[in-house]
């Protein structure tokens, strides 16, 4: 690893503040991947420009600032604002995906739909939609951190639960709880079956029924998305007295094959930075190794048939590498 830069003052940070809004804004709301890059890339080569840019003209000079970048930034330069971004901020529907893609975990295009819905669906019955919309309880809630304590809770709930439907399920709360995390930004589960395999068909009944039985107990109180293998919603846990409600908390469930439940208990036990040098080391060794399985590399770098595990050891001595407890898998 190179050693880090110092942290370096930018004079420009008013310009690269506003570029990085507006390639957010692309990226999250008209999903313009190619905008997206372009005001990234403006960004963050004026980042790295030592002096006080006076005119779009001086910028317009770096690689990567083009005609319209170098127009905006005139007007920013000259009247201290820009005129799209304070159309943007003022748009329900933008500052809503926005809004939702920073705080909840949801991709763009999931966060699009549901503020779609949202918005038909004012008078309806989705909390999740009308807070949306009229800016209250969840969202200020979802950027509270989980205390280890209630994760604890949470957990006690989710794993009794998901036995009563069925004491054959293999579930575990992934994610930073499960590095030992003092508290965390949601609950990530995964679960299994023996008799989802990915060589059998689609069960997504094991996932819905678990859903099911936690909303009915209550601890599950609203859907963000359902699909056949994952589920995003909402979750609180019950009050315990009348003076006290718990903040509505961020849940996500993963329904994964049995043969690849270590692969996927592994990725989504992070931390994304462990996953990644860890990824890296298994292709040094000749493997290719992602959330569902780890694979041989031929000389060609052809990947082979899925590797048999059955546990996360198995990924790591495969790999030769030295097994890491949760706990230490910050990087
Ligand atoms: N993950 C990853 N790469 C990503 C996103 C996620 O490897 N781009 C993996 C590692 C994460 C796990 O999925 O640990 C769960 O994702 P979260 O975003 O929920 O992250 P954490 O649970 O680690 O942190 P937090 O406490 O903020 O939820
Ligand atoms: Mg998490
Ligand atoms: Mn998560």
């Amino acid at each position: 690893m190179s050693k880090r830069k110092a942290p370096q003052e930018n004079p420009n940070e008013g310009i690269t503040d506003f570029l990085s809004e507006l390639a957010n804004y692309e990226r999250n709301v008209n999903r313009a991947i190619h905008k997206y890059n372009a005001y990234r890339k403006a960004a963050s080569v004026i980042s790295k420009y030592p002096s006080k840019i006076k005119s779009g003209a001086e910028a317009k000079k770096l690689d990567g600032v083009g005609a319209k970048i170098a127009e905006k930034i005139d007007e920013f330069l000259s009247t201290g604002k820009l005129r799209k971004l304070e159309k943007i901020r003022q748009d329900d529907t933008s500052s809503s995906i926005n809004f939702l893609t920073r705080v909840s975990g949801i991709g763009p295009a999931a966060a699009r739909k549901f503020v779609d819905e949202g918005i038909k669906t004012l008078e309806g019955e989705s909390a999740v939609a009308v807070s949306l919309v009229g800016g209250n309880m969840y969202f200020e809630d979802f950027e509270k951190r989980i205390p280890r304590k209630e994760m604890l809770e949470m957990q006690e709930i989710v794993l009794s639960e998901v036995k009563k439907v069925d004491p054959t399920y293999i579930a575990t709360v992934c994610g930073s709880f499960r590095r030992g995390a003092e508290s965390s930004g949601d609950m990530d589960i995964l679960l299994t079956h023996p008799n989802f395999t990915s060589e059998s068909s689609k069960q997504p009944k094991l996932l819905h029924q678990v859903v099911e039985q936690l909303e009915n107990i209550h601890f599950i109180t609203d859907t963000l998305s359902k699909g056949d293998t994952k589920f995003m919603g909402v979750c609180q846990l019950p009050s315990k007295d009348e003076e006290t409600t718990y903040p509505y908390r961020r849940i996500d469930i993963r329904l994964i094959p049995r043969d690849q439940y270590y692969c996927g208990v592994l990725y989504f036990t992070g931390s994304d930075i462990f996953n990644k040098n860890m990824r890296t080391h298994a292709l040094e060794m000749g493997f290719t190794l992602n959330e569902y399985t780890i694979r041989p590399l031929g000389i060609t770098g052809v990947a082979g048939e899925p590797l048999l595990v059955n546990s996360e050891k198995d990924i790591f001595d495969y790999i030769q590498w030295k097994y890491r407890e949760p706990k230490e898998r910050s990087e």
